[in-house]
């Protein structure tokens, strides 16, 4: 028998299907939808089955997400995007009015930022059950990031692509878990090594990730 698996689709205009033949052989397809161009990149045997629309037949996966950033003080010093890519989630981040240097910011466990302390975010989101740091053996959190250099001005618009999250909702690494995810900025430096928090100081601000 055929087996088809409809994992997921990347994007809206150009949707992944692999679908595995009767050989057991992965075939990538590639369609546009709505579209007359069929790519077949490679066909390794017949018995190919028919490809469906991704639309509609998946499990509830967002391709996209927010936050709006507040300080202790309520108020908005950055915004994210989040856009899920087959490799993990780019997070565009747009800072304004935060302090000059350098700064740690994560992902962390839990979607709730209450201030002036933003504790309720909970620590590093960490799924994996690893050791905080890119610099250690045993680590890192899928919530670590590399630090941000804020200028003088105190804006700052900077891309990071964290591989180790995903968007789509059931999976271990989801930041739709049950408890929803944030992203905060801290005082100071991540020294990328102490557990469980990189020794950045106090939450100097905080963003709920929402769909
Ligand atoms: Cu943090
Ligand atoms: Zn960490």
């Amino acid at each position: 028998m055929n087996a088809v698996s409809i994992t997921t689709c990347i994007n809206g205009m150009h949707p992944i299907v692999l679908i595995a033949t009767a050989l057991g052989r992965i075939v990538r397809v590639h369609t546009k939808i709505g579209g007359e161009r069929m790519d077949v990149r490679r066909m390794m045997c017949g018995l190919a089955v028919a490809v469906v629309g991704c639309a509609g037949a998946l499990p509830a996966a967002a391709q996209t997400a927010k936050a709006s950033l507040k300080d202790a003080a309520g108020k908005e010093v950055g915004r994210a995007e989040l856009v899920q890519t087959p490799h993990g989630v780019l997070i565009k981040l747009t800072l304004a009015g935060l302090p000059a240097g350098e700064h740690a910011v994560h992902i962390h466990a839990v979607g709730k930022c209450e201030p002036p302390g933003f504790t309720t975010a909970g620590g590093h989101f960490n799924p994996g059950s690893h050791k905080h740091g890119m610099e250690a053996a045993e680590g890192q959190h899928a919530g670590d990031m590399p630090n941000l250099h804020i200028p003088a001005s105190g804006a700052l618009a900077i891309e990071i692509a964290n591989p180790r999250i995903t968007l789509a909702k059931g999976q271990p690494a989801s930041v739709f878990d049950a408890d929803g995810s944030a992203i905060v900025i801290h005082a100071r430096a991540d020294d990328y090594k102490s557990d469980p928090a990189g020794n950045a100081g106090d939450r100097i601000a905080c963003g709920v990730i929402t769909e």
